[in-house]
């Protein structure tokens, strides 16, 4: 019969999926979109207001729609509110930024980095109303402590951060992605379990009212794809 809630495929239930959204009008809605994306940037100077616990709810369930290898869903999102943790946090991060800066950053990337004005110095750690970290999952473990194989970790959770940024960019929110690195610091500092890895950290909250981002150009679609048509 055509049009079954469920089936069983080889042996395993699948649900009917069925294209809720209705999309009307594609053209636009994909036009729409890409001009609400195309206005996101990596901000950096952040104001202290505060942001509904729900949104940041919002924002990490929808990244952890992403897909995964083998649905495994192999991240795990630790969102810091204190401040007693944030300041812990800024301390260790920029005590690894200065070292990068001062001597682990090649001189091609120092160079690569000055249109962006980044420095060792970051007070966003402490000004955001929030802090995500990323962690990724390269196994899980069971209850008897016995490790079991994640699969596509990097690219999995790639995706997933992707999705967070969309996600936070859509609730008119702004983030940037911060990489203190080496990261395993946090580990520490939030108490992780062994088999997670520090992956990306995230502030999210609103810019300050006058926020200056760099005057970066994208590169456009010629540049970044090919349609093979024939
Ligand atoms: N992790 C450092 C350095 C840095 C590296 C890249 I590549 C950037 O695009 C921006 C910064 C930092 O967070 O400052």
């Amino acid at each position: 019969m055509a049009n079954e809630k469920y089936k069983i495929i080889d042996g395993h239930k699948h649900i009917l999926y069925s294209d809720y959204l209705k999309v009307k009008n594609i053209e636009e809605k994909s036009e729409s979109f890409f001009q609400e994306m195309d206005w996101r940037r990596s901000v950096r100077d952040f104001s202290d207001k505060p942001v509904p616990k729900s949104v940041i709810e919002n924002i990490i369930k929808t990244a952890s729609t992403a897909p995964s290898g083998a649905h495994k869903q192999p991240w795990f999102f630790c969102v810091i509110e204190s401040a007693e943790l944030k300041s812990q946090i800024r301390k260790a991060a920029e005590e690894e930024e200065r070292k990068s800066y001062e001597g682990r950053m090649s001189k091609e990337w120092l160079n690569d980095l000055k249109p962006l004005g980044t420095n060792h110095s970051k007070p966003f750690l402490e000004i955001a109303p929030y802090l995500i970290i990323v962690f990724k999952k390269p196994y899980d473990l069971s209850k008897e402590e016995e490790k079991l194989q994640n699969y596509y970790v990097n690219e999995s959770v790639g995706i997933a951060c992707g999705m967070l940024i969309t996600a936070i960019h859509q609730a008119g929110l702004v983030t940037l992605t911060h990489t203190p690195s080496p990261m395993n610091f946090l580990t520490k500092l939030l108490e992780r379990p062994s088999n997670e890895r520090a992956f990306l950290l995230l502030p999210v909250g609103y810019p300050v009212t006058e926020a200056y981002v760099p005057d970066i150009e994208r590169k456009n679609l010629d540049e970044v794809s090919k349609f093979y048509s024939k």
